[in-house]
């Protein structure tokens, strides 16, 4: 089976935010089957879907109470299927997110689990607490504990994540079938691959007490361990590798060395990985804690993440991250100049691109006015911890506008009509108000804009196999331009050249024919407008 997963690029949706079409304000499958077509535009060629089983929602979907069968807000098995086919019919394939860390506490399994005597106690971690308090000191990626007592059995239950995402136990092998029959309900239905979810932290090593730390106390017990491995060994060898599909593990706090132990071919676990390492690179520590954006600080991570891996899943944004125009860009003046550019950067690195939802656009991050227009979990548990923390509320705002999940998640504005044309009820959470200059109805006839630059810079890589297949080299990493190349050896090669201030630059000796701008430079004359991004290359490119 050949690796068209390799010259794909993918396109993540947010259903809850993508297009509705029965005015609940929620986005539904009726509402992506009904947009195929601008996607099919746009050249992408696989489509991830983030969880659209049923759930109570307390994580928007991260928290499954049934594996088979599709939340009522998004529509039914058969919407389902009809997309699948359809999409098919476009030649768009469709990923699937497959939460297998966690379940919901209101799945079956669960609910069953909190009987002491159940066969299904075991699917999930339950342990006595240590005198009065938990089994251990371990903490949640919520900002909350990680053990919830349940007083009808006297015993409390792990959740790294929300108490209402209970993590599941895989030194039960039975917990490993049911997962490898829910992978192969979807690979029946035609799917073809999956977003793992969290997966490099399935097994947990031992539960016992972790070293102190400020974020994440007992990590060390169940991040990469080779338990986990095992069990990405046993999913490929009996359902993945029986598949035409591929699968991208969401891996949080990866090194090289452990993204390579997770995806290096010979390897047989995962097909490629999400790292993270470049995504702090503005922070200190943790996300809340902003630091100045450089450049050269993204660029020589990126380019280390480059030549470590033999092949990279590279992002820059999702439904956890910031909007990356207000992030790595410029979003106000420069907004539509900065967009394209980070769309070169992106689009011209060696690996599988991933793009998200609005990013095409130049979506920015929300312009709520409080904490109550915040929707995500994360952000209302840490915003809480905060307030107890005695931090101001003013400070606490700004660590939320920064940094909070919901930046991704306002509603994909398709018009400048009611709604922006996302839907005729009241949206599930608010709409960004700048949504009259930034929609796919304006940005789709207008020749200059973030979604033509999108078309015209993914049809120039498909058609490049330089960039498609070549080899990375950073040039220059500075916090004015990232200057790298791309190479197929010998002369076949291409230099990106990227400014990434509101200034013209010189960036200094390079020569070659201009095969992409940003700006619409036709000869190169050495330098590079605001936030412009120039390929140079020879005939051959
Ligand atoms: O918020 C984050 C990114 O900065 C991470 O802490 C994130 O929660 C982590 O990467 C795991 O994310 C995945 O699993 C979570 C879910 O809330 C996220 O949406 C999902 O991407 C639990 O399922
Ligand atoms: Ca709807």
């Amino acid at each position: 089976m050949s690796d068209w997963w390799k010259t794909e690029i993918v396109y993540q949706i947010y259903p809850r935010s993508f297009q509705d079409t029965n005015n609940d304000g929620i986005g539904d499958l009726p509402g992506i089957l009904s947009r195929l077509p601008e996607i099919k535009r746009l050249g992408v060629g696989i489509l991830w879907l983030s969880p659209v089983y049923a759930s109570p929602n307390d994580d928007n979907g991260y928290d499954i109470s049934d594996y088979r069968s599709i939340h009522p807000d998004f529509g039914t098995l058969e919407d389902m299927d009809r997309l699948i086919a359809e999409a098919r019919r476009l030649d768009l394939r469709i990923v699937m997110d497959l939460v297998i860390n966690h379940t919901s506490d209101e799945h079956e399994w669960f609910r069953k689990s909190r009987d002491p005597q159940s066969p299904y106690r075991d699917y999930y971690i339950w342990k006595p607490g240590v005198g009065d308090g938990p089994p251990n000191n371990w903490t949640s990626f919520f900002a909350e504990d990680c053990w919830e007592f349940d007083p009808a059995s006297g015993e409390y239950y792990l959740h790294l994540f929300s108490r209402k995402q209970p993590d599941l136990n895989y030194r039960n092998p039975a917990v490993l079938r049911e997962v490898e029959e829910i992978m192969r309900f979807w690979l029946e239905k035609g799917i073809s691959g999956f977003r793992c979810d969290v997966i490099n932290v399935l097994f947990k090593d031992s539960l016992d007490d972790g070293k102190k730390k400020l974020i994440l106390t007992g990590s060390e017990h169940y991040i990469s361990r080779e338990g986990t491995h095992e069990i990405l060994r046993t999913l490929r060898r009996d359902v993945l590798s029986r598949y035409d599909c591929f699968a991208v593990g969401e891996t949080v706090f990866v090194t090289p060395q452990m993204g390579r132990d997770l995806c290096e071919p010979s390897r047989g676990e995962l097909d490629m990985i999400f790292s993270f390492e470049h995504m702090e690179t503005d922070q200190y520590i943790v996300k809340w804690f902003r630091r100045r954006f450089s450049p050269r600080r993204l660029a020589k991570v990126i380019a280390r993440w480059q030549g470590e891996l033999t092949w990279n899943a590279n992002y820059f944004e999702n439904h956890d991250q910031p909007r990356s125009v207000s992030r790595f860009g410029d979003d106000s003046l420069y907004r539509s100049a900065s967009a394209k550019m980070l769309c070169v950067f992106l689009l011209s690195l060696r690996g599988t691109p991933f793009l998200y939802q609005g990013q095409e656009l130049g979506m920015t991050n929300f312009d709520y006015e409080s904490m109550d227009e915040l929707r995500d979990i994360e952000s209302r548990n840490v915003d809480k911890m905060l307030k107890r923390l005695h931090f101001p509320s003013g400070i606490r705002w700004r660590m939320m506008q920064k940094s909070s999940r919901d930046n991704a998640r306002t509603p994909y504005p398709w018009t400048a009509g009611k709604e922006a044309g996302f839907t005729d009820g009241t949206p599930w959470i608010g709409i960004n108000k700048n949504y009259s200059e930034i929609n796919y109805d304006m940005e789709d006839r207008d020749p200059d804009s973030v979604l033509a630059s999108y078309r015209r810079m993914i049809r120039f890589r498909a058609e490049s196999p330089i960039l498609l297949t070549g080899s990375f080299r950073l040039l220059r990493a500075t916090n004015r331009s990232v200057i790298f190349e791309r190479s197929l050896g010998g002369e076949r090669r291409v230099t990106v050249l990227l400014n990434f201030t509101k200034r013209t630059i010189r960036p200094g000796n390079f020569a070659g024919k201009v095969l992409l701008s940003t700006a619409g430079t036709a000869e190169w004359t050495g330098r590079l407008l605001p936030y412009e991004a120039v390929i140079l290359g020879g005939d051959d490119a």
